[in-house]
């Protein structure tokens, strides 16, 4: 064990509240839905116990149509805003009214690869289903995952969803403090432009009573997204395994991929040359090439249209892989999600091209990844130019994605 693999445990232990793990102390003192998926897989590379019940935990605050929150707010902390007052889902315990990217199944799989327990497997299989047949039932848009708020990505303030974010109504939005800028520097963060509409979608979902059919006929925010299409993709066929293995039928599963798979192509900006968001009320490509575009090897699909307009993005950054194109108008190195490295990203991405048999690139940005955490620390995202450390520190899934894959030797051992 290395001294950065000692670390990358101590954050994953000192993040840990208690069965649930926080991004970092701090900024995101609550449970996030993809992040506690990428904690379970970083705590299964030392204690499967602890990964299990990372998972156990999430799944737990699932509501009865199926959904599984974006944040489960365990212990209130007014170091963050929108707390859940703002929220106001009701829910015991509180959680946000919205989802995020569907980690979880693939997550599971990688636990029970790790430490076979099918009753836990069990337990966990009818949820990670019913969370999986909620999106297919709510959130298609000719095969493609719909999100209702830009929150939902994990990419919040990605380029992609200007187009859509210009038209949302933040008249009646109001004043409000935001607590996010007192923990890092606000260059690194969401404008006040961004977190008005933020609100005013939250609002609009919370004035519905969370009415997911509301919110597809009349919210002020539908766009079908990459990230959520392949990530879901991917969560599909892993759980068709998982199902497999426990002698369930996985016919049903089987339909949303080959869904999925008809979808994911309603993504591909044929003016562009690359995958795409889609804004669903207008029709419009976002135009925005972004990491969410080369997940598509990470979905399983067959296809290396992407791979050229990766290594170009490859030969123009020093370290891969940027959020958004390095040359693109909207490029900012430091904020966030338009133009910053992100390790979990680079995870997946990295992971489907080593399964496509891309060992070249999947090892630049493993390598680039591990450089950046050799020099900088476990940061929660970094500068594509210079390295430069940014958001928190001492970041869970960071260090997560150090203890499963950047910090190891074998590039295909995903
Ligand atoms: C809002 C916790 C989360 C991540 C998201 C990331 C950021 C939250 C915020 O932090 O979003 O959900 O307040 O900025 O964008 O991907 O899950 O790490």
């Amino acid at each position: 064990m290395t001294d950065f693999d000692a670390e990358a445990r101590a954050i994953l232990v000192g993040n840990d509240r208690g069965g649930y793990t926080v991004p970092t102390k701090g900024l995101y003192p609550y449970q996030w839905n993809w992040d506690s998926a990428f904690a379970a897989m970083g705590f299964a590379a030392f204690d499967a116990d602890r990964g299990w019940r990372e998972l156990e935990s999430l799944m737990a605050a699932q509501w009865p149509n199926g959904m599984v929150p974006h944040i489960i707010f365990h212990e209130v902390d007014l170091g963050y805003f929108p707390g859940p007052d703002v929220w106001g889902t009701g829910r015991e315990p509180a959680t946000t009214g919205i989802t995020q990217p569907p980690i979880a199944a693939s997550a599971v799989a990688r636990l029970f690869a790790a430490d076979a327990d099918k009753a836990r497997l069990a337990a966990l299989y009818p949820k990670l289903l019913a969370w999986h047949r909620w999106f297919v039932e709510y959130r298609l848009d000719r095969g493609a995952v719909c999100i209702t708020h830009p929150w939902e990505a994990g990419r919040d303030n990605a380029p992609d969803w200007d187009g859509a974010m210009a038209s949302v109504d933040t008249s009646g939005v109001g004043e409000y403090i935001r607590r996010d800028t007192a923990h890092v520097n606000p260059e690194m963060r969401p404008q006040k432009a961004d977190y008005d509409r933020y609100l005013a979608i939250l609002y609009f979902g919370r004035d519905c009573g969370w009415d997911e059919v509301e919110i597809a006929d009349n919210g002020p925010f539908r766009v079908a997204d990459p990230s959520m299409t392949f990530i879901l993709l991917r969560a599909c066929r892993d759980l068709a395994v998982l199902g497999a293995e426990l002698g369930e039928d996985t016919e049903e599963i089987e339909g949303w991929i080959a869904v999925l798979e008809a979808g994911a192509e309603t993504l591909w900006n044929p003016e562009a040359g690359h995958y795409d968001s889609r804004d669903v009320r207008t029709g419009q490509f976002a135009g925005s090439l972004s990491c969410a575009s080369y997940l598509c090897w990470y979905a399983g699909l067959v296809d290396d249209r992407m791979l050229p307009k990766l290594q170009s993005v490859l030969a123009r950054v020093r370290y891969a892989v940027p959020s958004y194109d390095p040359d693109g108008p909207e490029f900012n190195a430091l904020r966030y999600w338009r133009g910053p490295v992100w390790g979990i990203v680079n995870y997946l991405i990295s992971t489907g091209l080593a399964e496509a048999g891309h060992m070249t690139e999947a090892a630049r940005i493993r390598d680039d990844t591990r450089a950046l955490i050799e020099v900088h620390g476990f940061y929660e995202y970094f500068d594509p130019l210079e390295g430069r450390p940014a958001g928190g520190a001492a970041f869970t899934w960071t260090a997560a994605i150090w203890l499963i894959w950047a910090g190891q030797a074998d590039i295909g051992a995903n």
